[in-house]
């Protein structure tokens, strides 16, 4: 083999794995099992504690993981994952942005013979085959639990009528689609509840201040009794919004978030916020051990969902542990 072919093989990878943004993996031992992982973006704590612990998770199982920060852009996604499949990587897992788009680069993979764990989020395709597994949250769920904490406060405080705006995430990703069905599942029929708009932050704090101010300008805070957000970033950049124009949320407007940071989990014992969905980002372990699993060729489930809660004013959080993001 001349020393052209030796070098060109590494040189070309180089260069394609430069050109994704995602690093050589880390941490695997030589030989080791090497993981492919797209991460969609750093918008929010939550997403962070999410790469944070898929880090972790690869490195307690001696994993080598290739990191690439897609920066919310669906076709950084779709470069890294084909610069995963040229380093012929052992497992690919990705977040899919959005949920549509992603057939062809899906099929490369499976060409290649490498299996596929979507994590955190689903995507939309007639053929399944295309991923091994789904890690993530029953958004679904996640929405019916906000729709019912809204049910039981109207009942607690005797509301005859109440005005609902939604601030949803980013448009046709699979938590913004699923927790606004699962809660207008949940109040549809119910007499109490009118919801006057759903306009999207995007899943970004600086954009949920943008949509609370936008809201107040429209409907006036007289106008909006309850403010759904889809995550806490928003709803954090409501919180800002809403105290600046001298609104007490929590009290002169019922506050319900997606997620359970720290920060939304300290406003909510503060009384400014109401309700926080728990949405976990520990799915680092679930995702290693199916990786685990299928590098031993044993079945694995098409679909794990985590254990998830609800924080509510009407519990005791005083021993709630730190949340870690
Ligand atoms: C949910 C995840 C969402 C979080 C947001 O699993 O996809 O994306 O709720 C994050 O904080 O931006």
């Amino acid at each position: 083999m001349s020393l052209w072919s030796k070098l060109a093989f590494p040189l070309i990878l180089c260069l394609l794995l430069a050109g994704c943004g995602a690093r050589a993996p880390e941490d695997g031992e030589g030989g080791a099992v090497v993981v492919g992982f797209s991460q969609l973006g750093s918008e929010s704590a939550w997403r962070i504690g999410n790469t944070a612990s898929m880090e972790k998770a690869a490195k307690a199982h001696g994993y080598g993981l290739m990191l690439d920060n897609a920066n919310q852009k669906q076709e950084k996604q779709i470069s890294a994952i084909r610069s995963f499949i040229a380093y012929q990587v052992d497992v690919i897992a990705f977040s899919p942005i959005v949920e549509t788009g992603w057939d062809n680069v899906l099929t490369e993979a499976r060409t290649a013979g490498i299996p596929v764990i979507l994590t955190d989020r689903m995507i939309d395709t007639r053929d399944d085959t295309l991923y091994t597994a789904y890690v993530g949250a029953d958004f679904l769920e996640e929405g019916r639990k906000a729709g019912e904490y809204l049910i039981r406060k109207a009942d607690a405080i005797g509301a005859e009528h109440l005005n609902v705006a939604e601030i949803s995430g980013t448009l046709d990703s699979t938590p913004m689609r699923e927790r606004q069905q699962g809660f207008m599942q949940a109040i549809e029929g119910d007499p109490r509840f009118t919801v006057i708009e759903s306009i999207s932050g995007d899943f970004l704090r600086s954009k949920g201040e943008e949509c609370m101010r936008d809201l107040l300008d429209r409907y006036g805070p007289e106008g909006i009794d309850v403010i759904y957000s889809h995550n806490d970033a928003m709803t954090l950049g409501a919180l800002d919004v809403l105290e600046a124009a001298g609104v007490k949320p929590g009290v002169d407007m019922i506050l319900i978030s997606v997620d359970g940071e720290q920060a939304a989990v300290d406003a909510l014992r503060e009384g400014r916020v109401n309700c926080i969905v728990e949405c976990t980002p520990d799915l680092g372990e679930h995702v290693m051990t199916l990786v685990e699993a299928l590098t031993q060729g044993k079945p694995i489930p098409k679909t794990t969902h985590p254990e998830e809660t609800v924080f509510t004013d009407f519990d005791d959080l005083s021993n709630l542990a730190p949340r870690g993001y």
